[in-house]
């Protein structure tokens, strides 16, 4: 037999074959040890029946394994008897019942890539998903293949009083020798990606549930000694998850505990495992002291969405890593539904937009674009992706949209109650929609198979003499890497008019008596003719409402109709693109200007837009604040090929500083209305007014003066919570000088104990204008609190620095390539998983000029020359490095 070794060919998903065994039980016994941790596995398997499986060897997945003992029914196995190799285990004759036991040793301590079983903060902890579960035992590591897990843990009682897996904890005892041990049994078959185990030493922050049918659910939440009050925020909103979960879709709770563990050393989020969630301690952990507003708002969205997989994810499962956005994307819809119900429907939908065209779209119309269902991957580990989740959930929400509320709601009922217990696919969760609305959906298939961003496009004419006004659509989703011929997707259009003072009108659709404010159109083909009666003159139409599907829209909209759209629309998404779209084509034409050395024109919208912007403050701050925003540097290089990010950003500071000084006086105003005495809630009115605050001082410090300067610093010393303190010190970051040292050094030693406060402190000198930013980051790497081994920490350096500095990350000497290189080579040693996402930030290289191109193929062709480098990173950057040479 081959020996087989870690490759780079990848998975495809119309080579899936069914699992040929069940493996009814799985006992697993956890000696645990720091260097040594010995694994005992005793598995029931049954061959099962159907034809391909009548001849199938038993092959069983495991990576850096090392195998004790092995024995079948009883019997130890003979090493010609099985082929061991660097991927697993193959035993090929096996009986068609039969007991499996195995023995491995690994090392816990020695485990820096942060999945299966490893060491945080001298803690035992794990992570399965997608492909850990193989690093602890020899498994058939794969969605499809559900068990039932008893699990006993074994470890010294004074460092690991606490013992905890999934499910229900059935035994405990101890062996008097100092050693303790715990038995847990989860009743539910699940994945391997799904188990947990946790052992150490934690504070809890305790609480109870009781759900809709009367079953006790005892809640705990696990976290580092002496800051178990600062769960209490994550303990409400997973109370108010259960309920509203319970209230919306009908889904309860099934297990007697639900407990949550906060680690420090996490490569993501957040993870689902059955009745024991595992979360990065930055989900977790919060007060006003420590964690900003979006902190808040994060932790209560990541505690729902981890949550949630208890029934989209857990008792509905994938078959296959290909159907992951069927878990993802659904989730994702329950959580933004969730938060959207906690706080302002309005505000969400537009962070929600705001977050997928910034990061999605870049992602789909780039080297690394694929389909929400892809047809192959190397590493799975790459593919949890903003397409993956949220283009997934906006297909969810195309659904939700096409069929309405109540179908939507039943079919996803009849999906649960269906596929429960079972491994699903998209075409079952297809089929439950389908049943449960009598729509066809037809062409819904074609949102998960096709990568890239439809391209919806409007021309609209308006006939005097019949008052008639046609609207002609047209869809096109352009070309993705491997994939060019594209057909029309279902695009739910909702529009709306107004008159030229901005009142809303009552049209008719031509042909018909039907009247109405707003219309639901469902575009199913290329092109759409459609006619509207009843205006006496043009009037301005109000495209993809509540930004009804996920696509780019050109439509010939004049500056005055957006004018008049950002000022007057009853819908707050279109009010907010209008907005956009006159600010992203002014900062376009300011930064053409500038490139030629030419004075640049504001044009007088932008002023008056901002104006109205503020005039929404007394009404809806948190919105307020969301339209005085300019768009971001990586908006606005999704709008032009060879583009110069330093122009961009130039053009960005230039528009901030003209802005600021035309409304200084009404930006002053409204932030003197804030008192950062008051006394702090996490609701969403005072989250509102704090965003309010900030997004006034932000834009107050571009003018650069010392007025401005002080009032930040004077902030910064009043502050008392950390939304304030951020909000100034990012203000304060805008000028630099003595000022911004002392806040830099006055929060340091104010907060050098507190890991994840002092993320913040690196995340925004990464991403700070002032002074050099290649001498900040050269510091703040060598910084003894840098550390490469904790994911958060790397995170708030590189990833800040790639992200939030274009300037300096898209330098035209290519500095700023080199420095993200050398990043992603020294973690890609310890933590492939990480060093790869930190590379995909190299995709948006194949929008800058020749120079930055040419900077940016160097340095990756240089990483991709280093053997050893990972094939997580490799697969990042073989993509990237072909989509900059084509
Ligand atoms: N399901 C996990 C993500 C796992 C990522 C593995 N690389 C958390 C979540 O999406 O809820
Ligand atoms: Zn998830």
């Amino acid at each position: 037999m081959v020996m087989r070794t870690i490759s780079q060919i990848a998975v495809q998903l119309m080579d899936y074959c069914p699992f040929p065994f069940t493996i009814t039980h799985v006992s697993l016994v956890f000696d645990l040890n720091q260097e040594h941790t010995v694994v005992t596995t005793m598995m029931t398997v049954e061959r099962r029946v159907y034809d391909g499986a009548k001849e199938a060897p038993f092959q069983l997945d495991g990576v850096g394994l090392e195998l004790l003992e092995l024995s079948l029914n009883g019997q130890k196995l003979d090493p010609n008897d099985y082929h061991l190799d660097e991927v697993g285990l193959i035993i090929p004759m096996v009986p068609d019942a039969f007991k499996l036991e195995t023995k491995v040793a690994i090392n816990p301590a020695a485990n820096t890539a942060l999945s299966g079983l490893y060491i945080s903060a001298g803690r035992f902890c794990t992570q399965c998903e997608a492909e850990g579960f193989r690093h602890i035992t020899f498994w058939p590591d794969r969605p499809d293949v559900m068990s039932r897990f008893h699990v006993r843990i074994e470890a010294p009682q004074d460092q690991f009083p606490t013992l905890l897996s999934n499910g229900n904890c059935v035994a405990i005892g101890q062996y008097g020798d100092g050693r303790h041990w715990a038995s847990w049994d989860d009743p539910y078959p699940k994945p391997s990606y799904l188990f947990a185990l946790v052992a150490g030493s934690f504070d809890t922050w305790t609480d109870h549930f009781t759900t809709r049918s009367g079953r006790e659910v005892s809640l705990c939440i696990y976290v580092d000694h002496g800051v178990s009050p600062r769960a209490s925020y994550a303990m409400d909103a997973l109370k108010r998850a259960m309920a509203w979960d319970e209230k919306t879709f009908d889904r309860e709770y099934d297990l007697d505990v639900f407990n949550i563990v906060a680690v420090a050393d996490f490569n993501f989020g957040a993870m689902e495992n059955k009745g024991l969630n595992i979360f990065n301690s930055a989900l977790v952990l919060a007060d006003e002291t420590t964690a900003t507003d979006t902190d808040y708002e994060a932790i209560e969205a990541v505690v729902a969405h981890e949550y949630f997989h208890n029934w989209s994810g857990n008792r509905v499962t994938c078959r296959d890593w290909f159907q992951l956005s069927l878990k993802e994307g659904l989730t994702v819809f329950r959580d933004q539904e969730f938060s959207a119900d906690q706080r302002s429907r309005a505000v969400k939908r537009i962070q929600d937009s705001k977050a997928l065209r910034g990061r999605q779209f870049s992602e789909d119309s780039g080297p690394l674009a694929h389909p929400v269902r892809p047809s192959s991957y190397v590493k799975i580990e790459n593919f949890y992706t903003t397409t993956i989740y949220e283009k997934g959930a906006e297909i969810v929400r195309i659904i939700q949209t096409l069929i309405g509320e109540q179908a939507f709601k039943d079919g996803l009922n009849l999906y649960f109650d269906d596929y429960d217990g079972t491994a699903a696919t998209i075409e079952d969760w297809l089929h439950a929609m389908r049943m449960a609305s009598d729509n066809p959906l037809t062409g819904i298939e074609r949102w998960y198979d096709q990568a890239g961003t439809p391209l919806l496009t409007v021309s609209s004419s308006f006939d005097e003499g019949t008052q008639r006004l046609r609207l002609f659509f047209r869809q096109a989703t352009p070309d993705t890497p491997g994939q060019t011929t594209k057909s029309w997707v279902p695009i739910p259009i909702k529009l709306a008019f107004f008159d030229h003072n901005g009142a809303m009108l009552r049209l008719t659709l031509a042909g018909t008596e039907a009247a109405a404010d707003e219309w639901l159109i469902p575009m199913a083909s290329d092109r759409l003719v459609i006619e509207f009666e009843g205006a006496s003159r043009q009037p301005v139409a109000s495209y993809l409402r509540g930004f009804s599907a996920p696509v780019r829209l050109r439509a010939d909209q004049t500056s005055a109709d957006l004018a008049l759209l950002a000022a007057c629309d009853t819908d707050p998404f279109v009010r907010w693109e209008s907005a956009q779209t006159i600010f992203r084509s002014s900062l376009l034409l300011v930064s053409r200007a500038l490139a030629k050395g030419e004075e640049p024109e504001i044009p007088d919208d932008l002023h008056r837009v901002f104006q109205g912007s503020l005039g929404e403050a007394g009404r809806d701050p948190a919105f307020a604040a969301l339209l005085l925003r300019l768009p971001e540097v990586p908006d606005l290089m999704q709008l032009q090929a060879n583009c110069n990010p330093s122009n961009l950003v130039a053009a960005r500071v230039y528009v901030r500083s003209v802005i600021a000084q035309q409304l200084d006086g009404p930006l002053s105003a409204c932030f003197a209305t804030y008192d950062p005495a008051q006394e702090f809630s996490t609701g969403a009115a005072a989250a509102g007014r704090r965003a309010l605050m900030a997004a006034c001082l932000d834009l107050l410090s571009a003018t650069g003066t010392d007025r401005a300067a002080l009032r930040a610093a004077n902030l910064f010393a009043a502050a008392r919570n950390m939304t304030d303190t951020m909000a100034a010190l990012s203000a304060l970051s805008q000028f630099g000088g003595p000022r911004y040292d002392a806040a830099l050094n006055a929060f340091r030693n104010h907060y050098q104990d507190n890991a994840l406060v002092m993320d913040k402190w690196f995340r925004v000198q990464a991403m700070a204008l002032c002074g050099d930013p290649l001498t900040t980051y050269a510091t703040l790497r060598s910084d003894p609190l840098f550390t490469l081994t904790n994911p958060n920490r790397v995170r708030a350096l590189g990833g800040a620095f790639a992200q939030g500095n274009p300037a300096a990350f898209h330098r035209d000497d290519g500095e700023g390539y080199a420095l993200m290189g050398t990043l992603i080579s020294d973690v890609d040693r310890l933590n492939s998983a990480l060093a790869a996402r930190l590379a995909t930030f190299f995709d948006s290289c194949v929008r800058v000029d020749e120079a930055r191109r040419l900077a940016a193929f160097r340095t990756i062709e240089g990483l991709l020359a280093n053997n050893s480098l990972s094939a997580n990173t490799r697969e990042i950057l073989t993509k990237i490095i072909s989509g900059l040479t084509a």
